[in-house]
């Protein structure tokens, strides 16, 4: 397969200001008909090259006439051309029925859309299939009407009309130029929950969630969720809708999360669909956090596009950024940031750390669908944060007006939006460009040492080499830093910002009064690992007293980490310091009990193992049973009473409402560990009693890691009261894949045969398998039982769609951090993986990666 350079970029040959589409859809054959304007890009006597994926084309015309010169470059049409402008006519034949892959043209449940990014459009129709590519689309669909009653596409309805045979068509206009991954149209029996929001200067814009009819009950938070993200781009970006409408479309087969196409967002249903009942919790904030981004990318995004796709985290990282700042204005901010770095740590820092390493801005890659990872999103985001706190608030609000304005309709570069605030706020980025070019998560040791009145403050940077890059430049580092008085609990200077650019440093504080205790990367200010000589003592203490919540959980986090890391190594350690700090922390009536809730859990199985030179599954997941039930144990009446404050509770959607449900089945949690005889029967109470579904599947999920009957009880009856509903049968699955009990991996084979799973569904494909990849303790079975599964399933799935499948790959990828007997296994499987004939390149890149 080619590996595409960005170094290689050159501009396109031939722009196409206009196109136009004309379908005729039908679910087995849909005939697309292009029309583009094609213009000459500069002097070259270079043929004009169509992209083109699987199409084989029907007719090509020039200029209105039969053309005769074109051929076939592999999958690309060319057709030489003599002038400097022409009209180009193809036409081909598709069958979205037939379409596995689920990108272009595909049909869903009956309806029949698009998914274009990244390269999706090119199995569509013939064009130049390049986000630096942008026109005005006009759009026409014919369908039947009694299947297809509503026909949507990008930008403004213009007309619709009846045709003969039942059948009908609709056009729509998009006046704003733009790539052809933002193209969308939709085909469907939908129904509206239609709203409508008034910009800023006063303009309406009509709004729509379109879904199957029995479906319309669930939109209102979605909805609600689309006219908060518009007002709040206006008040704090100044950013207003440019449309007459906006629809949304909820689609049950898709690749990931959501589209921003241009007018038309097409998304997963499940970050559409939510009722009490049926959605957890992190269901709502889910909804509302990929509305918002999906949203945010019509300025992000659309109104300026990457000039290529190793650009991408030009719009999706700032976009992150955005909902990530939209999400914690509308409730906690301190949970919220709690819960992007735990992301961040679950997803984005192994994969830095791993055979798949790249840079947010990469270099190079075989497949472009394998590049919209954890790297580019998270980390993406994390440096648009840092460049916030450097520059602040309103520098950095300077800057992005400077980049809409300056790059607005045009496709643009990383380089451009660094540039631009630079140039707005006067600041000096050179080396912080660093972030864009080298991978790997920077270290930074920091040891605090006193003499007297004075502390010293001294800091060292690494980057480790990752694949490609051996060595590294240091990076800027703006680090958050307070010293508390570890005598009186107060602030002993205001929070300094510092900008750590040298593989060393060194801060002093003078006339200090007692013995400090060093708070530091508060907020998690850089997206970084920091090692520090603070002890046990110290960490409780800043637990307890920190004034930056981000950081009092961290404090806790790290006096957890160290004493798992110590158990794991020696077979035991003190336990006492890790439930003195969580009972000061459960009964602190100051504190919000979503924060509590967050700062009691014990850090993952996984990121336990991140902390060791070789993973041991067994005993992790031993060192961190023990502790839980001693926590349970030693703090028995303090979860009884946390869980008996708020058992009687009524479902209500708000910020009390959902620190309550999460410090409800936190607390469950811990009782169950204890061993408590009542465990079981308080949490199939849970179960039964729930009015919502965070209760419910909060039980489900303590109950499906136990050994009580009720397990199997409550397994039973959630599959009943949830039959025919996809969404929540992916919890079903997914809960179960994630038990922590021994027998998950025989359990998860045999859920694979249930007449509910299918590979052919995404969603239902990662509650299982992805799920089952990520439970450390049962799918690093030292049989290698889990491996083989999973490899199993992924070459299946890879005929089927490969984008998905993929993604799933990079579990088997971390071998190196395991002992040789579970990295030979795991090698073997990715060698039976690369060995498999007709494996999608997709696959092939990730898997010949994760093997070096
Ligand atoms: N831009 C899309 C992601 C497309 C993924 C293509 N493999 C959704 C988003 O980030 O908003
Ligand atoms: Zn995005």
């Amino acid at each position: 397969p080619t590996i595409t350079r960005r170094e290689d970029y050159r501009e396109p040959d031939w722009r196409v200001p206009e196109i136009a589409l004309d379908f005729d859809l039908d679910p087995a054959a849909t005939r697309v008909r292009a029309t583009l304007q094609v213009e000459r890009n500069g002097v070259h006597d270079r043929p004009l090259v169509l992209d083109g994926d699987a199409l084989v084309p029907v007719s090509v015309l020039v200029d209105g006439v039969e053309a005769t010169g074109w051929s076939m470059d592999g999958p690309n049409l060319v057709i030489p051309l003599t002038g400097s402008a022409h009209r180009i006519d193809t036409e081909v034949v598709i069958a979205p029925e037939r379409n596995t892959q689920l990108q272009g043209l595909y049909a869903s449940q009956g309806m029949l859309c698009t998914q274009c990014e990244a390269e999706g459009f090119r199995r569509i129709t013939f064009f130049p299939d390049r986000p630096d590519v942008l026109s005005r689309y006009k759009v026409r669909m014919t369908a039947d009407k009694a299947r297809f009653p509503v026909l949507l596409a990008n930008g403004d309805p213009i007309a619709q009309g009846e045709g003969a045979d039942g059948r009908h068509w609709a056009e729509w206009h998009d006046p704003f130029p733009k790539p052809s991954y933002l193209f969308a149209l939709v085909a469907g029996d939908l129904v509206a929950n239609r709203g409508s929001f008034t910009t800023l200067s006063g303009r309406t814009v009509e709004l729509g969630i379109w879904v199957r009819s029995p479906d319309l009950a669930k939109t209102d938070h979605a909805l609600h969720a689309l006219k908060l993200s518009m007002a709040w781009d206006e008040q704090v970006y100044g950013r207003e809708y440019d449309l007459d409408v906006f629809n949304i479309v909820a689609v049950d087969d898709f690749n990931f999360g959501a589209m921003e196409n241009k007018g038309l967002n097409v998304f997963n249903s499940r970050y559409i669909l939510a009722d009490p009942d049926t959605a957890t919790d992190y269901d709502y904030d889910a909804i509302a956090a990929v509305v918002a981004h999906e949203y945010f990318h019509n300025w992000s995004g659309n109104r300026v596009t990457c000039r290529d796709w190793f650009q991408l985290s030009l719009k999706e990282g700032f976009t992150v950024f955005r909902d990530q700042s939209f999400s914690a204005d509308q409730g906690s901010a301190a949970v919220k940031r709690i819960e992007d770095v735990r992301g961040l740590r679950a997803s984005q820092f192994p994969e830095d750390s791993g055979p798949l390493a790249h840079p947010v801005r990469p270099d190079e890659y075989i497949e472009i669908s394998n590049f919209y990872t954890a790297t580019i999103y998270n980390k993406g985001a994390e440096v648009i944060r840092m460049i916030h706190t450097i520059l602040g608030p309103d520098k950095f609000r300077a800057g992005t007006d400077l980049y809409f304005q300056r790059f607005d309709g045009t496709a643009a570069t990383c380089e451009d939006f660094v540039a631009s605030m630079e140039e707005a706020s006067g600041a000096d980025l050179s080396q912080f460009r660093r972030w864009y070019t080298q991978a790997g998560t920077p270290r930074v040791s920091a040891t605090l040492t006193q003499e007297g009145g004075r502390a010293r403050l001294s800091l060292r940077q690494s980057v480790p080499p990752t694949p490609g890059q051996p060595v590294k430049e240091p990076m800027v580092l703006p680090l958050k830093i307070k010293l508390f008085g570890s005598f009186t609990g107060r602030a002993m200077c205001d929070e300094q910002l510092m900008l750590f650019k040298d593989d060393a440093a060194e801060m002093v504080f003078e006339n200090l009064s007692e013995t400090p205790v060093l708070s530091i990367n508060r907020g998690f200010s850089a997206p970084i690992i920091v090692e520090t000589n603070r002890t046990a003592a110290d960490l409780a203490f800043l637990s307890a007293h920190d004034d930056d919540p981000f950081a009092r959980y961290e404090a806790m986090q790290q006096l957890m980490l160290d004493t798992l890391v110590a158990s794991v190594a020696s077979g035991s350690a003190d336990h006492q310091p890790v439930i003195d700090a969580v009972r000061n922390t459960l009964t602190d009536g100051a504190l919000d009990p979503a924060f509590i809730a967050e700062a009691v859990l014990l850090p993952s199985d996984s990121f336990i193992g991140d902390q060791m030179a070789v993973v041991d599954p067994e005993a992790i997941f031993r060192a961190r049973e023990s502790l839980r039930r001693d926590l349970g144990m030693a703090l028995n009446a303090e979860w009884r009473a946390a869980y008996d404050a708020v058992r009687a509770n009524r479902f209500e959607y708000s910020p009390t409402g959902k620190g309550a449900r999460r410090i409800k089945t936190v607390a469950l949690g811990y009782i169950a560990a204890s061993g408590a005889a009542d465990a079981a029967a308080l949490a199939y109470a849970q179960f039964e009693g729930a009015d919502n579904m965070t209760d419910r599947q909060g039980a489900l999920t303590t109950l499906a890691s136990g050994t009580s009957p009720l397990r199997e009880q409550a397994i039973e009856a959630f599959y009943q009261r949830y039959a025919g509903n996809g969404l929540v049968l992916d919890k079903w699955f997914q809960t179960q894949a994630l038990s922590s009990r021994d027998d998950t991996a025989q359990r998860v084979e045999a859920l694979a045969q249930h007449r509910d799973f299918t590979l052919a569904n995404p969603n239902r494909a990662r509650a299982l398998i992805g799920a089952f990849a990520v439970n450390q303790r049962a799918f690093h079975d030292i049989s290698g039982r889990g491996y083989r599964f999973v490899a199993d399933q992924l070459i299946a799935l890879d005929r089927l769609n490969p984008q998905t499948a993929a993604k799933l790959i990079p579990p088997l990828g971390r071998w190196k951090r395991f002992d040789a007997a579970r990295a030979a296994r795991m090698r073997a499987e990715l060698e039976r993986i690369v060995a498999t004939p007709g494996l999608s390149k997709d696959m092939f890149e990730q898997a010949t990666k994760s093997l070096d």
